[in-house]
């Protein structure tokens, strides 16, 4: 199974270490096609060697190829809500995982969007049986 993860790279960095914690987690399903969003040595406005444009076809193209795609919304990111709603164009299935952070709700446009999975966790414990209803389906 391909998994498309996505997480904040510009929208901001808080959550890396979260990020690799559910890549790990979710190595045990499939390849994850975006292991990159983990990485500690991405600096803050994700720059590369690659041109932005370039990242974007990329990007698309793996979310064309993924079997499933599971976004950690909880830092609030325009690449990452460009990439569920092109998931939903694609017709893949979605899983929205979010955490509690203080003063901050996630956009009702996922939360209220019935084709999204969408829940709350709070700790990569919680995740564990997240993952495996969703996951199980596709293996
Ligand atoms: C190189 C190594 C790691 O990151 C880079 C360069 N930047 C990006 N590379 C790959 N995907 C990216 C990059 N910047 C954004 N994205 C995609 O958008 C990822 O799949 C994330 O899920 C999402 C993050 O969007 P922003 O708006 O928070 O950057």
């Amino acid at each position: 199974m391909k998994i498309y993860f996505a997480g904040s790279i510009r929208g901001g960095r808080h959550d890396t270490k979260l990020y690799r914690q559910i890549i790990q987690l979710l190595t045990q399903y499939g390849e994850v096609l975006t292991e990159h969003v983990g990485s500690d040595e991405l600096p803050p406005a994700g720059e590369a060697n690659m041109c932005d444009e370039d990242i974007y076809k990329r990007d698309v193209a793996w979310l064309s190829d993924a079997d499933v795609v599971i976004a950690e919304v909880s830092t609030p990111s325009h690449g990452v809500g460009y990439e569920i709603a092109t998931a939903e164009w694609l017709n893949k299935p979605t899983l929205c995982i979010y955490h509690p952070v203080a003063g901050r709700r996630a956009s009702a446009m996922l939360t209220g969007n019935t084709k999204l999975w969408c829940t709350s966790y709070e700790n990569v414990q919680d995740l564990e049986p997240i993952l495996e209803r969703f996951l199980s389906p596709f293996l």
